[in-house]
Protein backbone atom coordinates (compact mmCIF):
# COMPACT_ATOMS: atom_id res chain seq x y z
CA UNK A 1 0.00 0.00 0.00
CA UNK A 2 1.33 3.81 -0.87
CA UNK A 3 2.28 5.46 2.20
CA UNK A 4 -0.16 7.96 3.30
CA UNK A 5 -0.32 11.39 2.01
CA UNK A 6 2.19 13.65 3.81
CA UNK A 7 0.29 16.78 5.15
CA UNK A 8 1.48 20.32 3.93
CA UNK A 9 -0.37 23.53 4.81
CA UNK A 10 0.67 24.67 1.21
CA UNK A 11 2.03 23.03 -1.62
CA UNK A 12 3.12 24.87 -4.46
CA UNK A 13 3.78 23.73 -7.69
CA UNK A 14 6.82 25.25 -9.60
CA UNK A 15 10.24 26.64 -8.35
CA UNK A 16 10.49 29.76 -10.46
CA UNK A 17 10.42 33.36 -9.04
CA UNK A 18 6.40 32.68 -7.99
CA UNK A 19 7.59 29.84 -6.15
CA UNK A 20 10.38 31.04 -4.52
CA UNK A 21 8.79 34.34 -3.10
CA UNK A 22 5.62 32.05 -2.33
CA UNK A 23 7.82 29.31 -0.24
CA UNK A 24 9.41 32.35 1.56
CA UNK A 25 6.33 34.19 2.51
CA UNK A 26 4.34 30.56 3.48
CA UNK A 27 7.28 29.88 5.89
CA UNK A 28 7.42 33.52 7.32
CA UNK A 29 3.60 33.31 8.05
CA UNK A 30 4.22 30.29 9.89
CA UNK A 31 3.04 27.60 7.45
CA UNK A 32 4.40 24.49 6.90
CA UNK A 33 4.80 24.89 2.35
CA UNK A 34 6.80 22.79 -0.10
CA UNK A 35 7.82 23.53 -3.68
CA UNK A 36 7.41 20.73 -5.88
CA UNK A 37 9.40 21.32 -9.23
CA UNK A 38 9.79 19.26 -12.13
CA UNK A 39 13.42 20.27 -13.43
CA UNK A 40 16.17 20.28 -11.15
CA UNK A 41 16.89 23.27 -10.50
CA UNK A 42 14.85 26.91 -9.69
CA UNK A 43 14.57 29.57 -11.90
CA UNK A 44 11.25 28.48 -13.99
CA UNK A 45 10.92 30.47 -17.21
CA UNK A 46 14.89 31.25 -16.84
CA UNK A 47 15.53 27.75 -15.99
CA UNK A 48 14.65 26.47 -19.92
CA UNK A 49 14.65 29.09 -22.12
CA UNK A 50 18.26 28.80 -22.55
CA UNK A 51 18.20 29.90 -26.26
CA UNK A 52 20.99 32.20 -27.85
CA UNK A 53 20.34 35.60 -26.59
CA UNK A 54 17.87 34.70 -24.29
CA UNK A 55 17.50 38.26 -22.19
CA UNK A 56 14.17 40.06 -20.16
CA UNK A 57 12.97 42.52 -22.38
CA UNK A 58 11.86 44.68 -18.47
CA UNK A 59 15.03 46.69 -17.42
CA UNK A 60 17.60 44.37 -15.20
CA UNK A 61 16.66 47.20 -12.36
CA UNK A 62 12.90 46.39 -12.41
CA UNK A 63 12.31 43.00 -13.07
CA UNK A 64 13.59 42.11 -9.54
CA UNK A 65 12.48 41.14 -6.36
CA UNK A 66 11.31 44.31 -4.44
CA UNK A 67 10.39 42.26 -1.12
CA UNK A 68 13.44 42.17 0.59
CA UNK A 69 15.38 45.61 0.53
CA UNK A 70 18.95 43.90 1.65
CA UNK A 71 18.27 41.56 -1.09
CA UNK A 72 17.70 44.78 -4.02
CA UNK A 73 20.37 46.89 -2.30
CA UNK A 74 22.98 43.49 -2.73
CA UNK A 75 22.50 42.19 -6.12
CA UNK A 76 24.41 43.69 -8.75
CA UNK A 77 22.86 43.62 -12.59
CA UNK A 78 25.37 43.96 -15.37
CA UNK A 79 23.55 44.96 -17.94
CA UNK A 80 20.36 46.80 -18.57
CA UNK A 81 18.49 43.88 -20.08
CA UNK A 82 19.80 41.03 -17.57
CA UNK A 83 20.56 37.54 -19.53
CA UNK A 84 19.37 34.42 -18.80
CA UNK A 85 22.29 33.07 -17.48
CA UNK A 86 22.56 35.77 -14.94
CA UNK A 87 18.68 36.14 -14.60
CA UNK A 88 19.16 32.42 -13.32
CA UNK A 89 21.98 32.97 -10.74
CA UNK A 90 19.32 35.67 -9.52
CA UNK A 91 17.32 33.00 -9.09
CA UNK A 92 19.86 30.92 -7.40
CA UNK A 93 20.91 33.76 -5.11
CA UNK A 94 17.65 33.86 -4.05
CA UNK A 95 17.08 30.72 -3.33
CA UNK A 96 20.15 30.38 -1.26
CA UNK A 97 19.98 33.61 0.69
CA UNK A 98 16.29 32.51 1.94
CA UNK A 99 17.43 29.19 2.80
CA UNK A 100 14.54 27.64 0.51
CA UNK A 101 16.59 24.47 -0.89
CA UNK A 102 15.34 22.54 1.75
CA UNK A 103 11.39 23.39 0.82
CA UNK A 104 11.75 22.20 -2.70
CA UNK A 105 11.53 19.24 -4.21
CA UNK A 106 13.30 19.01 -7.63
CA UNK A 107 12.71 16.18 -10.59
CA UNK A 108 9.15 15.82 -9.19
CA UNK A 109 6.40 16.10 -11.34
CA UNK A 110 2.46 17.30 -10.28
CA UNK A 111 0.14 14.66 -12.10
CA UNK A 112 -2.77 15.29 -10.53
CA UNK A 113 -4.94 17.33 -7.46
CA UNK A 114 -7.97 16.34 -6.56
CA UNK A 115 -10.40 18.59 -3.55
CA UNK A 116 -11.35 15.98 -1.12
CA UNK A 117 -14.42 17.50 0.46
CA UNK A 118 -14.60 15.69 3.66
CA UNK A 119 -11.42 17.40 4.55
CA UNK A 120 -11.53 20.08 3.08
CA UNK A 121 -8.13 19.56 1.32
CA UNK A 122 -5.92 18.75 -1.73
CA UNK A 123 -4.94 15.66 -2.11
CA UNK A 124 -2.33 15.96 -5.04
CA UNK A 125 0.14 13.42 -5.90
CA UNK A 126 3.33 13.58 -8.31
CA UNK A 127 5.28 11.39 -10.86
CA UNK A 128 7.31 10.29 -8.36
CA UNK A 129 4.85 8.38 -6.52
CA UNK A 130 4.58 10.48 -3.66
CA UNK A 131 1.26 11.91 -2.76
CA UNK A 132 0.51 15.42 -0.30
CA UNK A 133 -2.47 16.47 1.39
CA UNK A 134 -2.33 20.39 1.21
CA UNK A 135 -4.71 22.85 2.69
CA UNK A 136 -3.81 25.23 -0.04
CA UNK A 137 -2.76 24.18 -3.29
CA UNK A 138 -0.89 27.60 -5.37
CA UNK A 139 0.10 26.94 -9.06
CA UNK A 140 2.94 28.73 -9.48
CA UNK A 141 3.68 26.88 -12.88
CA UNK A 142 4.07 29.64 -14.86
CA UNK A 143 1.94 31.24 -17.80
CA UNK A 144 4.57 30.52 -20.40
CA UNK A 145 5.35 27.40 -19.57
CA UNK A 146 4.31 24.56 -21.98
CA UNK A 147 6.07 25.09 -25.03
CA UNK A 148 4.11 25.10 -27.90
CA UNK A 149 5.14 22.50 -30.66
CA UNK A 150 3.07 22.82 -33.28
CA UNK A 151 1.33 20.17 -35.15
CA UNK A 152 3.64 19.86 -38.38
CA UNK A 153 2.89 17.01 -40.20
CA UNK A 154 5.91 15.20 -41.50
CA UNK A 155 8.34 16.47 -39.34
CA UNK A 156 10.31 13.45 -38.20
CA UNK A 157 11.23 13.14 -41.82
CA UNK A 158 13.72 15.40 -41.03
CA UNK A 159 17.25 14.09 -40.30
CA UNK A 160 18.59 16.91 -38.79
CA UNK A 161 18.41 18.07 -35.24
CA UNK A 162 15.41 19.96 -34.04
CA UNK A 163 15.39 22.30 -31.03
CA UNK A 164 12.67 24.14 -29.13
CA UNK A 165 13.74 27.45 -28.17
CA UNK A 166 11.87 26.68 -24.62
CA UNK A 167 13.61 23.50 -23.94
CA UNK A 168 16.86 24.66 -24.94
CA UNK A 169 19.92 22.07 -23.85
CA UNK A 170 21.68 22.93 -20.74
CA UNK A 171 24.99 22.26 -22.78
CA UNK A 172 26.66 24.41 -25.36
CA UNK A 173 24.62 24.18 -28.81
CA UNK A 174 27.47 25.48 -31.74
CA UNK A 175 25.71 26.68 -35.15
CA UNK A 176 29.38 27.21 -36.64
CA UNK A 177 29.74 26.13 -40.27
CA UNK A 178 25.98 24.87 -40.02
CA UNK A 179 22.74 25.79 -41.98
CA UNK A 180 19.64 26.68 -39.39
CA UNK A 181 16.15 27.07 -40.03
CA UNK A 182 14.22 29.09 -37.40
CA UNK A 183 10.30 29.06 -37.66
CA UNK A 184 8.79 31.64 -35.39
CA UNK A 185 9.12 35.20 -35.46
CA UNK A 186 7.87 36.12 -31.59
CA UNK A 187 10.31 37.31 -28.68
CA UNK A 188 12.33 34.32 -28.51
CA UNK A 189 13.31 34.24 -32.53
CA UNK A 190 13.81 38.26 -32.10
CA UNK A 191 16.48 37.28 -29.70
CA UNK A 192 18.07 34.78 -31.06
CA UNK A 193 18.07 34.95 -34.69
CA UNK A 194 21.00 37.94 -35.03
CA UNK A 195 22.89 35.60 -32.64
CA UNK A 196 22.73 32.34 -34.73
CA UNK A 197 23.17 34.56 -37.84
CA UNK A 198 26.04 35.78 -36.45
CA UNK A 199 27.15 32.28 -35.89
CA UNK A 200 25.79 29.91 -38.65
CA UNK A 201 27.26 29.55 -42.02
CA UNK A 202 23.50 29.54 -42.93
CA UNK A 203 20.02 31.05 -41.46
CA UNK A 204 16.62 30.47 -43.31
CA UNK A 205 13.66 32.38 -41.35
CA UNK A 206 10.45 31.05 -41.64
CA UNK A 207 8.20 33.59 -40.65
CA UNK A 208 4.08 33.37 -40.13
CA UNK A 209 3.46 36.57 -39.25
CA UNK A 210 5.97 39.76 -39.61
CA UNK A 211 6.80 41.50 -35.70
CA UNK A 212 7.44 44.96 -34.39
CA UNK A 213 10.38 44.85 -32.62
CA UNK A 214 12.05 48.18 -30.55
CA UNK A 215 15.57 48.12 -29.65
CA UNK A 216 16.70 47.51 -26.47
CA UNK A 217 20.00 49.54 -26.67
CA UNK A 218 21.23 47.01 -24.05
CA UNK A 219 24.75 47.54 -22.51
CA UNK A 220 26.37 47.47 -19.61
CA UNK A 221 24.41 49.07 -16.73
CA UNK A 222 25.40 52.34 -15.98
CA UNK A 223 26.95 52.68 -12.30
CA UNK A 224 25.67 56.44 -11.31
CA UNK A 225 22.11 55.13 -12.59
CA UNK A 226 22.05 51.92 -10.38
CA UNK A 227 23.31 53.62 -7.54
CA UNK A 228 20.83 56.64 -8.16
CA UNK A 229 17.76 53.86 -7.90
CA UNK A 230 19.16 52.18 -5.17
CA UNK A 231 19.32 55.68 -2.80
CA UNK A 232 15.74 55.27 -3.75
CA UNK A 233 14.62 51.85 -4.50
CA UNK A 234 11.10 52.03 -2.53
CA UNK A 235 10.24 55.20 -4.07
CA UNK A 236 11.40 53.67 -7.05
CA UNK A 237 9.36 50.53 -6.89
CA UNK A 238 6.40 52.83 -5.44
CA UNK A 239 6.19 54.94 -8.72
CA UNK A 240 6.50 51.55 -10.97
CA UNK A 241 3.04 50.39 -8.72
CA UNK A 242 1.00 53.57 -10.17
CA UNK A 243 2.31 52.18 -14.44
CA UNK A 244 -0.37 50.45 -16.37
CA UNK A 245 2.23 47.66 -16.58
CA UNK A 246 3.66 48.01 -13.28
CA UNK A 247 7.06 49.38 -15.15
CA UNK A 248 8.60 51.94 -16.36
CA UNK A 249 8.26 54.91 -14.39
CA UNK A 250 11.56 56.09 -15.79
CA UNK A 251 9.54 57.16 -18.64
CA UNK A 252 6.09 57.36 -18.51
CA UNK A 253 3.54 57.41 -20.91
CA UNK A 254 2.54 60.78 -22.59
CA UNK A 255 -0.81 62.17 -21.67
CA UNK A 256 -1.66 63.51 -25.12
CA UNK A 257 -3.04 61.74 -28.22
CA UNK A 258 -0.96 60.88 -31.40
CA UNK A 259 -3.93 62.73 -33.70
CA UNK A 260 -3.47 66.18 -31.47
CA UNK A 261 0.49 66.95 -32.72
CA UNK A 262 1.91 67.42 -35.95
CA UNK A 263 3.45 65.24 -38.07
CA UNK A 264 6.85 66.54 -37.52
CA UNK A 265 6.37 66.59 -33.72
CA UNK A 266 4.96 63.03 -33.90
CA UNK A 267 8.14 61.85 -35.25
CA UNK A 268 10.22 63.50 -33.15
CA UNK A 269 8.52 62.06 -30.33
CA UNK A 270 8.29 58.70 -31.51
CA UNK A 271 12.03 58.74 -32.18
CA UNK A 272 13.14 60.35 -28.71
CA UNK A 273 11.50 56.94 -27.54
CA UNK A 274 13.00 55.04 -29.70
CA UNK A 275 16.50 55.99 -29.04
CA UNK A 276 15.66 55.17 -25.38
CA UNK A 277 14.47 51.91 -26.67
CA UNK A 278 12.35 49.26 -24.94
CA UNK A 279 8.48 48.94 -24.28
CA UNK A 280 8.27 52.98 -23.58
CA UNK A 281 7.27 53.50 -27.46
CA UNK A 282 3.97 52.78 -26.63
CA UNK A 283 3.69 54.96 -24.34
CA UNK A 284 4.87 57.95 -26.53
CA UNK A 285 1.21 58.90 -27.11
CA UNK A 286 -1.98 58.22 -24.41
CA UNK A 287 -4.04 56.49 -27.16
CA UNK A 288 -1.90 54.14 -29.16
CA UNK A 289 -3.11 51.47 -27.42
CA UNK A 290 -7.08 52.56 -27.22
CA UNK A 291 -7.21 54.13 -30.32
CA UNK A 292 -6.56 52.33 -33.78
CA UNK A 293 -6.01 55.23 -35.75
CA UNK A 294 -3.25 56.59 -33.59
CA UNK A 295 -2.11 53.15 -33.21
CA UNK A 296 -1.36 53.28 -37.31
CA UNK A 297 0.55 56.44 -36.66
CA UNK A 298 2.89 54.13 -34.04
CA UNK A 299 3.10 51.12 -36.67
CA UNK A 300 3.83 53.23 -39.69
CA UNK A 301 6.66 54.53 -37.64
CA UNK A 302 8.12 51.19 -36.88
CA UNK A 303 7.50 50.35 -40.53
CA UNK A 304 9.91 52.68 -41.50
CA UNK A 305 12.77 51.95 -39.08
CA UNK A 306 12.56 48.37 -40.94
CA UNK A 307 12.69 50.30 -44.40
CA UNK A 308 15.29 52.18 -43.35
CA UNK A 309 17.01 49.68 -41.79
CA UNK A 310 16.51 46.44 -44.24
CA UNK A 311 18.71 47.13 -47.30
CA UNK A 312 16.58 44.52 -49.92
CA UNK A 313 13.74 46.58 -50.36
CA UNK A 314 11.53 43.72 -50.69
CA UNK A 315 12.76 41.84 -47.43
CA UNK A 316 12.12 44.74 -45.60
CA UNK A 317 8.13 44.95 -46.69
CA UNK A 318 8.14 41.19 -45.52
CA UNK A 319 9.06 42.01 -42.26
CA UNK A 320 6.83 44.83 -42.31
CA UNK A 321 4.16 43.85 -39.80
CA UNK A 322 0.14 45.15 -40.61
CA UNK A 323 -1.34 44.08 -37.31
CA UNK A 324 -1.68 47.04 -34.75
CA UNK A 325 1.52 47.58 -32.79
CA UNK A 326 1.45 46.25 -29.21
CA UNK A 327 -1.19 43.90 -30.40
CA UNK A 328 1.02 40.95 -29.75
CA UNK A 329 3.71 41.51 -27.33
CA UNK A 330 6.21 44.35 -28.28
CA UNK A 331 9.61 42.94 -29.07
CA UNK A 332 12.46 44.73 -27.95
CA UNK A 333 15.53 43.51 -29.98
CA UNK A 334 18.98 43.47 -30.45
CA UNK A 335 20.19 43.87 -33.86
CA UNK A 336 17.10 42.13 -35.35
CA UNK A 337 15.87 43.72 -38.22
CA UNK A 338 19.65 44.42 -39.41
CA UNK A 339 20.37 40.80 -39.68
CA UNK A 340 18.51 40.44 -42.76
CA UNK A 341 21.15 42.59 -44.52
CA UNK A 342 23.63 39.85 -43.68
CA UNK A 343 24.29 37.75 -46.77
CA UNK A 344 23.94 34.63 -44.72
CA UNK A 345 20.05 35.23 -44.07
CA UNK A 346 17.32 34.63 -45.59
CA UNK A 347 13.70 35.07 -44.88
CA UNK A 348 11.05 33.05 -46.51
CA UNK A 349 7.22 34.10 -45.53
CA UNK A 350 5.14 31.50 -45.02
CA UNK A 351 1.81 33.31 -45.93
CA UNK A 352 2.89 33.20 -49.48
CA UNK A 353 5.01 30.15 -49.25
CA UNK A 354 3.25 27.84 -46.50
CA UNK A 355 5.14 24.79 -45.73
CA UNK A 356 4.26 21.86 -47.33
CA UNK A 357 6.21 18.91 -45.65
CA UNK A 358 9.27 17.68 -44.30
CA UNK A 359 12.33 15.97 -46.14
CA UNK A 360 15.59 14.39 -44.53
CA UNK A 361 17.05 17.43 -45.42
CA UNK A 362 14.81 20.22 -44.54
CA UNK A 363 11.57 21.46 -45.18
CA UNK A 364 9.32 22.58 -48.67
CA UNK A 365 7.79 25.61 -48.88
CA UNK A 366 5.49 27.60 -51.56
CA UNK A 367 7.28 24.59 -53.97
CA UNK A 368 10.68 25.62 -52.44
CA UNK A 369 13.45 22.95 -51.24
CA UNK A 370 14.98 24.91 -48.21
CA UNK A 371 17.96 22.51 -46.72
CA UNK A 372 19.43 22.93 -43.07
CA UNK A 373 21.35 20.94 -40.51
CA UNK A 374 19.41 21.97 -37.57
CA UNK A 375 15.59 23.32 -37.18
CA UNK A 376 14.86 25.40 -34.06
CA UNK A 377 11.16 25.78 -33.32
CA UNK A 378 10.65 29.19 -31.73
CA UNK A 379 6.98 28.87 -31.92
CA UNK A 380 6.00 29.69 -28.29
CA UNK A 381 3.76 28.48 -25.20
CA UNK A 382 0.68 27.34 -24.80
CA UNK A 383 -0.01 30.14 -22.83
CA UNK A 384 -1.85 30.76 -19.36
CA UNK A 385 -3.73 27.43 -19.84
CA UNK A 386 -1.43 24.98 -21.24
CA UNK A 387 0.42 23.61 -17.85
CA UNK A 388 -2.49 23.35 -16.16
CA UNK A 389 -4.76 21.58 -18.41
CA UNK A 390 -2.00 19.00 -18.49
CA UNK A 391 -2.74 18.38 -14.69
CA UNK A 392 -5.76 16.18 -13.51
CA UNK A 393 -7.47 18.82 -11.63
CA UNK A 394 -10.71 18.14 -9.77
CA UNK A 395 -12.50 20.28 -7.90
CA UNK A 396 -15.65 19.63 -6.06
CA UNK A 397 -17.95 17.28 -7.31
CA UNK A 398 -15.08 15.62 -8.79
CA UNK A 399 -14.94 18.44 -11.41
CA UNK A 400 -12.35 18.20 -14.09
CA UNK A 401 -10.64 21.46 -14.78
CA UNK A 402 -10.49 20.37 -18.80
CA UNK A 403 -14.55 20.99 -18.36
CA UNK A 404 -14.95 23.74 -16.38
CA UNK A 405 -12.45 25.76 -18.98
CA UNK A 406 -13.84 24.47 -21.82
CA UNK A 407 -14.92 27.30 -23.12
CA UNK A 408 -12.23 29.21 -21.68
CA UNK A 409 -10.19 29.70 -18.88
CA UNK A 410 -13.00 30.92 -16.00
CA UNK A 411 -11.59 32.85 -13.02
CA UNK A 412 -11.76 35.07 -10.55
CA UNK A 413 -9.07 37.93 -9.98
CA UNK A 414 -6.86 36.03 -12.27
CA UNK A 415 -6.03 34.06 -9.09
CA UNK A 416 -8.85 31.35 -8.12
CA UNK A 417 -11.55 29.56 -9.91
CA UNK A 418 -14.72 28.54 -8.65
CA UNK A 419 -15.35 24.98 -7.93
CA UNK A 420 -12.03 24.96 -6.62
CA UNK A 421 -11.50 25.85 -3.14
CA UNK A 422 -8.01 26.79 -1.41
CA UNK A 423 -6.22 26.41 -5.31
CA UNK A 424 -4.65 30.04 -6.09
CA UNK A 425 -2.83 30.69 -9.64
CA UNK A 426 -0.18 32.86 -9.67
CA UNK A 427 0.08 34.98 -12.99
CA UNK A 428 -2.75 33.20 -14.50
CA UNK A 429 -5.57 33.74 -17.06
CA UNK A 430 -7.33 37.49 -15.63
CA UNK A 431 -4.68 38.69 -14.01
CA UNK A 432 -2.44 41.15 -15.66
CA UNK A 433 0.61 39.22 -15.49
CA UNK A 434 1.30 39.25 -19.31
CA UNK A 435 0.56 43.21 -19.54
CA UNK A 436 3.16 44.18 -16.60
CA UNK A 437 6.55 43.11 -15.30
CA UNK A 438 5.68 39.94 -14.19
CA UNK A 439 7.64 40.21 -10.85
CA UNK A 440 5.65 42.99 -9.83
CA UNK A 441 2.58 40.85 -10.48
CA UNK A 442 3.90 37.85 -8.59
CA UNK A 443 4.53 39.69 -5.80
CA UNK A 444 1.10 41.03 -5.35
CA UNK A 445 -0.22 38.05 -5.79
CA UNK A 446 1.27 35.81 -3.89
CA UNK A 447 1.50 38.59 -0.87
CA UNK A 448 -2.97 38.72 -1.45
CA UNK A 449 -2.96 34.93 -1.52
CA UNK A 450 -0.85 34.98 1.94
CA UNK A 451 -2.72 37.73 3.47
CA UNK A 452 -6.44 35.77 2.27
CA UNK A 453 -4.93 32.31 4.09
CA UNK A 454 -4.27 34.32 6.97
CA UNK A 455 -7.75 35.87 6.75
CA UNK A 456 -8.95 32.22 6.96
CA UNK A 457 -6.48 31.65 9.59
CA UNK A 458 -7.30 34.17 11.97
CA UNK A 459 -11.17 33.58 11.39
CA UNK A 460 -11.15 30.08 11.92
CA UNK A 461 -12.28 29.40 7.99
CA UNK A 462 -11.25 26.33 6.28
CA UNK A 463 -12.08 27.31 2.63
CA UNK A 464 -12.37 29.82 0.55
CA UNK A 465 -14.23 29.28 -3.07
CA UNK A 466 -15.26 31.85 -5.78
CA UNK A 467 -18.91 32.06 -6.74
CA UNK A 468 -19.76 31.14 -10.25
CA UNK A 469 -21.57 34.20 -10.32
CA UNK A 470 -18.47 36.38 -9.19
CA UNK A 471 -15.89 34.25 -11.77
CA UNK A 472 -18.95 34.92 -15.06
CA UNK A 473 -18.71 38.76 -13.79
CA UNK A 474 -14.93 39.10 -13.51
CA UNK A 475 -14.17 37.22 -16.99
CA UNK A 476 -16.66 39.61 -18.44
CA UNK A 477 -15.45 42.47 -16.84
CA UNK A 478 -11.69 41.04 -18.61
CA UNK A 479 -12.92 41.06 -21.95
CA UNK A 480 -14.39 44.63 -21.57
CA UNK A 481 -11.34 46.27 -20.61
CA UNK A 482 -10.32 44.42 -23.61
CA UNK A 483 -12.50 45.13 -26.10
CA UNK A 484 -11.73 49.22 -25.38
CA UNK A 485 -8.45 48.24 -26.84
CA UNK A 486 -6.25 47.22 -29.53
CA UNK A 487 -5.68 43.69 -27.95
CA UNK A 488 -8.99 41.94 -30.03
CA UNK A 489 -7.31 43.05 -32.93
CA UNK A 490 -4.92 40.63 -34.04
CA UNK A 491 -3.99 36.65 -33.35
CA UNK A 492 -1.89 36.44 -30.13
CA UNK A 493 -1.08 34.23 -27.36
CA UNK A 494 -3.39 36.68 -24.97
CA UNK A 495 -6.46 35.38 -26.71
CA UNK A 496 -5.41 31.77 -27.57
CA UNK A 497 -5.45 32.28 -31.30
CA UNK A 498 -1.66 30.74 -31.62
CA UNK A 499 -2.96 27.54 -30.47
CA UNK A 500 -5.34 25.36 -32.77
CA UNK A 501 -8.60 24.24 -31.20
CA UNK A 502 -7.91 26.75 -28.54
CA UNK A 503 -10.87 28.55 -27.46
CA UNK A 504 -10.49 32.24 -28.07
CA UNK A 505 -10.82 34.32 -25.25
CA UNK A 506 -8.91 37.22 -23.99
CA UNK A 507 -6.93 36.00 -20.96
CA UNK A 508 -5.07 38.83 -19.57
CA UNK A 509 -6.27 41.77 -17.87
CA UNK A 510 -4.99 45.17 -19.27
CA UNK A 511 -4.24 47.66 -16.26
CA UNK A 512 -2.34 46.86 -13.33
CA UNK A 513 -2.67 49.72 -11.06
CA UNK A 514 -7.00 49.23 -11.12
CA UNK A 515 -6.08 45.56 -10.80
CA UNK A 516 -4.43 45.93 -7.97
CA UNK A 517 -6.79 48.50 -5.99
CA UNK A 518 -9.96 45.58 -7.00
CA UNK A 519 -8.48 42.73 -5.57
CA UNK A 520 -7.53 44.93 -2.31
CA UNK A 521 -11.30 46.01 -2.38
CA UNK A 522 -12.14 42.47 -2.30
CA UNK A 523 -10.56 41.18 0.82
CA UNK A 524 -11.17 44.43 2.32
CA UNK A 525 -14.83 43.77 2.23
CA UNK A 526 -14.22 40.53 3.85
CA UNK A 527 -13.43 38.70 0.41
CA UNK A 528 -16.65 39.60 -1.54
CA UNK A 529 -17.30 36.97 -4.35
CA UNK A 530 -16.24 34.19 -2.63
CA UNK A 531 -17.97 31.89 -0.42
CA UNK A 532 -15.69 31.42 2.99
CA UNK A 533 -16.64 28.39 5.17
P1 LIG B 1 5.46 33.91 -29.50
O1 LIG B 1 5.57 35.35 -29.24
O2 LIG B 1 4.15 33.24 -29.35
O3 LIG B 1 6.02 33.66 -30.97
C1 LIG B 1 5.88 32.41 -31.60
C2 LIG B 1 6.20 32.56 -33.06
O4 LIG B 1 6.04 31.30 -33.68
C3 LIG B 1 5.28 33.54 -33.77
O5 LIG B 1 6.00 34.20 -34.75
C4 LIG B 1 4.26 32.59 -34.39
O6 LIG B 1 3.61 33.11 -35.50
C5 LIG B 1 5.14 31.44 -34.77
N1 LIG B 1 4.38 30.21 -34.93
C6 LIG B 1 3.65 29.57 -34.01
N2 LIG B 1 3.09 28.47 -34.53
C7 LIG B 1 3.47 28.43 -35.82
C8 LIG B 1 3.20 27.55 -36.90
N3 LIG B 1 2.41 26.48 -36.75
N4 LIG B 1 3.77 27.81 -38.08
C9 LIG B 1 4.56 28.87 -38.25
N5 LIG B 1 4.86 29.76 -37.27
C10 LIG B 1 4.30 29.54 -36.08
O7 LIG B 1 6.47 33.06 -28.60
P2 LIG B 1 7.90 33.51 -28.06
O8 LIG B 1 8.52 32.32 -27.44
O9 LIG B 1 8.66 34.19 -29.12
O10 LIG B 1 7.56 34.59 -26.98
C11 LIG B 1 6.59 34.29 -25.98
C12 LIG B 1 6.65 35.31 -24.91
O11 LIG B 1 7.86 35.15 -24.16
C13 LIG B 1 6.69 36.72 -25.37
O12 LIG B 1 5.44 37.24 -25.67
C14 LIG B 1 7.33 37.43 -24.21
O13 LIG B 1 6.37 37.63 -23.21
C15 LIG B 1 8.32 36.42 -23.72
P3 LIG B 1 2.19 33.89 -35.32
O14 LIG B 1 2.54 35.25 -34.78
O15 LIG B 1 1.37 33.09 -34.34
O16 LIG B 1 1.60 33.91 -36.66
Amino acid sequence: MSPSPQPVDVLIVGAGFAGLYMLHKARRQGLNALVIEAADGVGGTWYHNRYPGARVDIQSMEYSFSFDEALQQDWHWTERFADQPELLRYANHVADRFALRDGIRFNTRLNGADFDEAAQRWLARADSGERWSARFLVMACGPLSSPNQPDFPGLDNFAGRVLHTARWPHEAVDFSGQRVGVIGTGSSAVQAIPVIAAQAAQLTVFQRTATYAVPAHNGPLDAEFEAGIKAEYAAFREANQRMMGGFGSLQPPNRISALAVSAAEREAMFEDRWQVGGFGLLGTFSDLIVNPAANELACEFVRNKIRATVTDAATAERLCPSHPIGCKRLCVDTGYYASFNRPNVQLVDLQQSPIEGFTPQGLVAGGVDHHFDALVLATGFDAMTGTLLKLDLRGRGGRRLQDHWRAGPLNYLGLTIAGFPNLFNVAGPGSTSAFTNVIVSIEHHIDWIADCIAYLDANGLATIDATPEAEADYVAHVNTVAARTIYLNCNSWYLGANIPGKPRMFMPLFGYPAYVQRCAEVAAQGYAGFVLA
